[in-house]
């Protein structure tokens, strides 16, 4: 038995959480690996619309264990509103929920440092959610950070006060003002939301499921492109979206990867900062984002929207290893005669065309080079079955397999768990 992997090939938000929760009836474990409250991942069924950030998106289906893995980072406040109204709808998420003593913690200092640090950076700013990922990764690898086993330990207490006495140096360089008094009460009832929880070595749970035949897939948050390594570095977030991070974040070794779902819209979005090739910075942009909704799950933000990015797609199905594509939102774009696919890149001062990701993309401006596709000028909300799909629609499918040499698999025509189409 293998670990399926299911990840944004983008800058996020490409449809993770309605795709895991379409699949969930294959597996029995589902897992997160990285990321944390920053993600908002949105699922619709029966008419009503759900988002999840800290929580698995298997956690609406019975007999499924969601797993938050080591990899996660998890705010105790934000993960207590979650639970409470999953548990407010009937989900009986104590049962259903397993939490990695070795993820570590988001304290309210953390957020504070985030937004001081976003601040200080000016015009230059990341576009943070301003979740706290960012300082808390940074104790995890420096090594000063808490974790949810340290919740169960009787000093608990003492090593929460040494870290924020750290944090306040940091704060006060920034010259940033709080009341973390106000702050701290929700903390410590969340603290105490997590102590009720299943908290547990996931690595050795993960892998004593696998060897007992049991199917785990592993859900992806933000998106590949915002990788810290791999991604449009500083304008990234603070974990591995990547395949590798599934390794990492769960505790799976490489050789246990099976399947790689790699989801992407039909056109590209991005939150926040950043190099953005393809932006529609125009009516075109704004047609896309009234049409798709394009708005952040967890801050509001307007999403940035522009065509589809056949470099950036190509070099995300190398570093993640794709094995299958789902293509999502495609009926977003019913309305449109021609829809166009970056095929370059071309540097705007030598005019040099080339057809990949490159290195200097933060520094350097390129334009993207497009070919025009004859749209399919259809409601695609309404189909039910892959026969149904107009021609144009299928010629665009075929053009992207043969371009980024993986199958589309999974094809997405409308946000409820019923609107998808699957492909053999
Ligand atoms: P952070 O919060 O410090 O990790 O932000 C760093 C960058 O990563 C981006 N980022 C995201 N991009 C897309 N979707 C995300 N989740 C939310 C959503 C975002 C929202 O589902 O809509 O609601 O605004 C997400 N989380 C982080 C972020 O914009 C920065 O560019
Ligand atoms: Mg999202």
């Amino acid at each position: 038995m293998k670990v399926d992997v299911l990840l944004g090939l983008q800058w996020g938000d490409e449809g993770k959480g309605k795709i895991v929760d379409v699949l969930t009836p294959q597996y029995n474990i589902i897992g997160r690996f990285q990321g944390g409250p920053n993600a908002g991942h949105t699922l619709e069924f029966d008419g009503i619309k759900h988002v999840l950030h800290t929580i698995p998106s298997g956690i609406f289906h019975d007999d499924v264990i969601n797993v938050v893995g080591n990899g996660v980072v998890i705010d105790p406040v934000i993960l207590k509103v979650e639970i409470d109204k999953l548990i407010a709808m009937g989900v009986d998420v104590n049962k259903k929920m397993y939490i990695s003593k070795k993820a570590h913690l988001i304290l309210p200092t953390h957020r504070l440092i985030d937004a001081a640090s976003e601040a200080s950076k000016g015009k230059e700013k990341i576009g943070s959610t301003l979740k706290g990922i960012g300082p808390t990764y940074m104790d995890k690898t420096g090594r000063n950070g808490l974790r949810v086993g340290d919740i169960f330990e009787a000093n608990f207490k003492e090593k929460y006060t040494a870290l924020v006495e750290k944090h306040k140096q940091i704060l006060k360089f920034h010259n940033y003002d709080y009341d973390l008094a106000e702050l701290e009460p929700a903390f410590y009832e969340g603290v105490n939301t997590i102590k009720q929880l299943t908290c547990i070595d996931s690595e050795h749970y993960l892998n004593n499921n696998l060897v007992a035949g049991k199917k785990i897939l592993a859900e992806g948050a933000q998106g590949t492109l915002l990788d810290v390594d791999f991604g449009s570095y500083p304008f990234v977030t603070s974990s591995n979206t990547t395949t590798a991070g599934t390794c990492t974040g769960l505790g799976i070794a490489p050789n246990k990867i099976g399947e790689v779902y790699g989801i992407f819209k039909a056109y590209c979005t991005r939150v926040g900062s950043g190099p953005f090739p393809t932006e529609l910075d125009d009516e075109v942009g704004e047609k896309i984002r009234t049409a798709g909704f394009e708005f952040g799950a967890t801050t509001g933000r307007k999403r940035r929207c522009g065509w589809i990015d056949l470099p950036a797609l190509k070099y995300a199905i190398m570093i993640n290893g794709v094995t299958q594509l789902c293509m999502m939102k495609a009926d977003v774009l019913d309305d449109f005669d021609t829809i166009k696919v970056c095929t370059h890149y071309k540097y705007k001062d030598t005019q040099e065309v080339i057809d990949f990701m490159p290195y200097d993309l933060v520094s350097r401006e390129v334009e993207p080079v497009y070919v025009d596709r004859k749209a399919w000028k259809t409601d695609l909300t309404k189909l039910s079955s892959i026969e149904e799909i107009p021609t144009e629609l299928n010629d665009y499918i075929e053009y992207l397999e043969k371009e980024l040499n993986v199958p589309i698999t999974i094809v997405s025509v409308g946000p409820d768990r019923k609107q998808t189409l699957i492909r053999e």
